[in-house]
């Protein structure tokens, strides 16, 4: 498309939604300073550098396209190629499985900033800010599926020092970058067959976490996340972080609640959490995932669902108290534009919130008018955001429309699939 043909667009649909009583430009002012944290692990199927090769804990990646990441450089290549597609502030997140050792036999249990230098660096270059997991997967230390809520003492104390590691390294990451990091703890713990008792492993739980959350923290450069989960594979019957819990432990100790889009009943809604969410606690985190009949961790594309949560979360106000982050591994497709796909759709999914003439579909409910609410709703989604979206991306400097496709289809031919 012609930059004329872009502006041309724009200023029809500016004009559209100006009559509806939407300021365009502060809404586009206020989505693209949105972070959104994208995810390391979508470039190598969540294998990671640390050396344990495989991944455990019930998540998979399925699907063997060529390119995978085979070290942190690659990977890094990888996401600003992804980048240059991505307009918006953007932050990205790293799992401790990103750890770059260099041959050092270093354990979880020891993980220091230096292991992260390079990731440190590459991120000061472009002004982004790093987020955190602690990896409580994919490593000999496991018992079982079990980490923090293990029966072997040793093997809770193993992880709880993981979990503390984690916590200082994202606490210098924040100092070092000026933006908050956010540390989410996802712990596997669960079991395949019916539990006989529950209570015990969901102590063992709390305390482990307490233990880990016993030093105080500065909130300015670090926020500890604790995220919920229906099941797993071969954790099918219980799991001990489920969203009681986890809700649970945030409300009581003031952390964020990670609701995954994936991680729920099928005919639940996440986006109808937030507001609830919002009442009593001080923030979350949202993992943007495609749930595709259970927990499979698709792409997001951009439907009912993912605009349902961003809706909720611009009509609330919430907009600085709902950190929004990516969760997905498809290794079936192009790993990169994998990334571009949901990262597009997240920001394309939160301007159309931020332009949404809601107001009037408000005063219709207030009023009890159900058909005026249901048919301005309905309107409202066919208005001309595209047009937006695509003034935005020009003037943001990144591809509009379909046109990034063609560069990481070259950078495929020309990189990716070299690595075979
Ligand atoms: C697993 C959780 C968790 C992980 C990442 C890799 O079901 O969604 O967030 O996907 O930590
Ligand atoms: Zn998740």
């Amino acid at each position: 498309m012609t930059e004329k043909k872009v502006l041309q667009g724009y200023a029809y649909a500016k004009e559209v939604f100006g009559e509806l009583g939407v300021d365009v430009d502060a809404a586009i002012a206020v989505a693209d300073q949105v972070p959104i944290s994208m995810h390391c692990w979508q470039g190598d199927d969540l294998i990671g550098y640390d050396g344990v090769g495989e991944l455990t804990g019930g998540i998979a990646a399925t699907g063997n396209y060529p390119g995978r990441a085979r070290n942190a450089e690659e990977l890094r290549a990888d996401i600003d190629e992804a980048l240059k597609n991505i307009p918006g502030k953007t932050k990205l997140s790293l799992h401790a499985s990103y750890a770059e050792l260099n041959g050092k036999k270093i354990d979880r249990d020891s993980y220091t900033p230096e292991l992260f230098d390079l990731w440190l660096q590459w991120a000061k270059e472009r002004g982004m800010g790093l987020d955190m997991n602690p990896t409580f997967f994919s490593h000999p230390k496991m018992d079982g599926n079990f980490t923090l809520a293990s029966l072997d003492k040793g093997v809770r104390d193993f992880w709880i020092e993981h979990g503390k590691r984690c916590r200082e390294i994202a606490e210098y990451w924040g100092k070092e970058l000026g933006q908050v990091s956010i540390n989410n703890f996802w712990m596997p713990d669960g079991f395949k067959d019916v539990p006989s008792d529950t209570y015990t492993h969901r102590k063992l739980m709390e305390e482990s976490l307490d233990e880990i959350f016993s030093e105080k923290k500065d909130p300015k450069y670090m926020l500890d996340a604790v995220e919920s989960k229906l099941f797993g594979f071969g954790i099918e019957s219980h799991t001990v972080v489920s969203h009681e819990f986890a809700m649970g432990y945030a409300i009581s100790r003031k952390k964020l609640w990670t609701m995954d889009a994936g991680h729920f009943h099928p005919t639940e809604s996440v986006a109808d959490k937030v507001s609830t969410s919002m009442l009593f606690l001080d923030g979350i985190l949202l993992h943007i995932s495609r749930p595709v009949r259970w927990d499979s961790d698709h792409v997001p594309t951009l439907n009912d669902d993912l605009q349902a949560i961003m809706n909720e979360i611009v009509r609330g106000g919430f907009l600085n108290r709902a950190h929004i982050a990516q969760d997905y591994f498809d290794a079936s497709i192009n790993r990169i534009a994998c990334w571009v796909i949901a990262m597009r759709n997240t920001r394309k999914a939160l301007l159309k919130a931020c332009l949404e003439p809601v107001k009037a579909a408000v005063e219709a409910q207030e009023a009890g008018d159900f058909t005026s609410r249901l048919s301005l709703l309905e309107e409202n989604k066919s208005l001309p955001y595209s047009a937006i979206w695509d003034y935005y991306c020009m003037s943001r400097n990144v591809p509009v429309g379909r046109q990034w496709l063609q560069d990481v289809k070259r950078y495929e031919t020309d990189v990716l699939f070299k690595r075979i």
